[in-house]
């Protein structure tokens, strides 16, 4: 019996805890809001008016109401090769650890950074990024342990360099001490109510790791695929939107406040997340707890932002907690952004079956069956997408 009450008290005290909506005839009516008219009502039909006036207007929404500012000022950034084997995985790779030190302020934080090159294929190679959210084993530089989540000999095998950092060298995922990493170099994002939060130092990062590429002459910077899984994969939408150096930018069931519209309503919501991880998007979010409708942009305008670059977000056929047709709508009304550029999308009008995947550029989704994860089938359809690149 007691047990029984402290159950119902638990529910109780999260708010919508029992109100999320897994049925497709329940999601209520909702107008998008329009991509292509400026804040001041403006049609946007050209490329240079988006890129002038609508794009700006657009990132700005986002880092005010969502995911925060991006701060750009540091003092300085060192690169240091801690580790390298030329003879990793049987001789096919290159092993570096690098250690990317940022300072500001007389604080610093350091990024380390796990990344094969292959030794057989073409240099210098584009690579593939992963921000890392799960344990640490998944990137394993030793390769005593392999996991699906980040299957590096198979990328190496397909050409490409892959590279990962964890997210917890940026703000450790939790609410009471994301603030030890990054935002001590920026105290003052803490106190702004469009600061930069965990999402956002993730995102930070893989600029970071960026900057290095850009110094590494074994990889083509000019040809990084941005990856990240579920809260990894808000992180990477956010990172390519954010930094246009990403030449390609995956999401793997990101869901919420990820590549899924939050107008449907639809598996997880806004007041959920920000009360499960206060610490991921910033105080002005809040705001929008409940209240979908009022928000100034949906997520098919963060996809937008990664126009004309590719752009891959999947699901899994059994979350749909991240909403999977969610997701591809959300890409389905990027597709106007993208017509901007000349380029056509090769989506179907309906979201495609599961294990159908449309791999090619500009905007690939897939549907995979089973659980929320990332994993070789994933890997499999991304490598195909950066071969079907023109
Ligand atoms: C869930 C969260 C999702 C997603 C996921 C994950 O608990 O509600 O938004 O980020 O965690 O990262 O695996």
């Amino acid at each position: 019996m007691k047990q029984v009450f402290t159950a119902w008290l638990i529910l109780l005290c999260l708010p919508n805890a029992w109100a999320q909506n897994y049925d497709e005839a329940k999601v209520p009516a909702y107008v998008l809001p329009e991509v292509l008219k400026t804040n001041a009502g403006k049609e946007v039909k050209s490329k240079k008016m988006w890129e002038d006036v609508r794009r700006p207007e657009i990132l700005r929404l986002f880092e005010d109401n969502i995911y925060g500012q991006m701060p750009k000022d540091l003092d300085s950034i060192r690169f240091t090769l801690k580790k390298e084997d030329k003879a990793a995985m049987d001789g096919k790779a290159t092993l570096k650890e690098v250690a990317v030190q940022v300072y500001k302020n007389s604080k610093s934080v350091q990024i380390n950074v796990v990344l094969f090159v292959p030794n057989h294929a073409k240099k210098p190679a584009p690579v593939f990024v992963l921000i890392n959210n799960r344990g640490k084993d998944n990137t394993d530089p030793t390769r005593k342990v392999k996991s699906g989540f980040w299957p590096a000999e198979m990328v190496i095998d397909s050409g490409y360099a892959v590279a990962a950092f964890h997210v917890s060298d940026l703000a450790p995922d939790n609410k009471e001490t994301f603030m030890n990493g990054v935002l001590q170099l920026y105290p003052e994002q803490l106190k702004a109510d469009n600061g930069m939060r965990a999402i956002g130092a993730w995102a930070w990062g893989a600029s970071r790791v960026m900057d290095y590429f850009e110094t590494d002459n074994d990889l083509d910077a000019e040809n990084v695929a941005v990856v990240g899984h579920s809260r990894g994969g808000k992180a990477s939408l956010w990172a390519a939107a954010q930094d246009q150096r990403f030449a390609v930018c995956i999401t793997n069931c990101s869901g919420n406040t990820g590549a899924a519209l939050a107008r449907r309503q639809f598996g997880e919501r806004i007041t959920r997340i920000n009360t499960t991880f206060p610490h991921w998007f910033n105080n002005n979010y809040k705001k929008f707890n409940d209240k979908e409708n009022e928000l100034p942009v949906d997520q098919h305008m963060l996809i937008s932002l990664i126009a004309p670059r590719p752009l891959y977000a999947t699901n899994a056929s059994k979350d749909l907690w991240a909403d999977p047709t969610g997701t591809f709508l959300a890409l389905k009304n990027a597709e106007k952004t993208y017509a901007l550029y000349g380029i056509k999308s090769k989506l179907p009008l309906n979201p495609p079956g599961i294990n159908v995947p449309v791999p090619q550029p500009p905007l690939a989704y897939h549907n995979r069956e089973g659980e929320h994860d990332l994993t070789a089938y994933d890997w499999g359809n991304f490598i195909r997408l950066m071969k079907s690149r023109p």
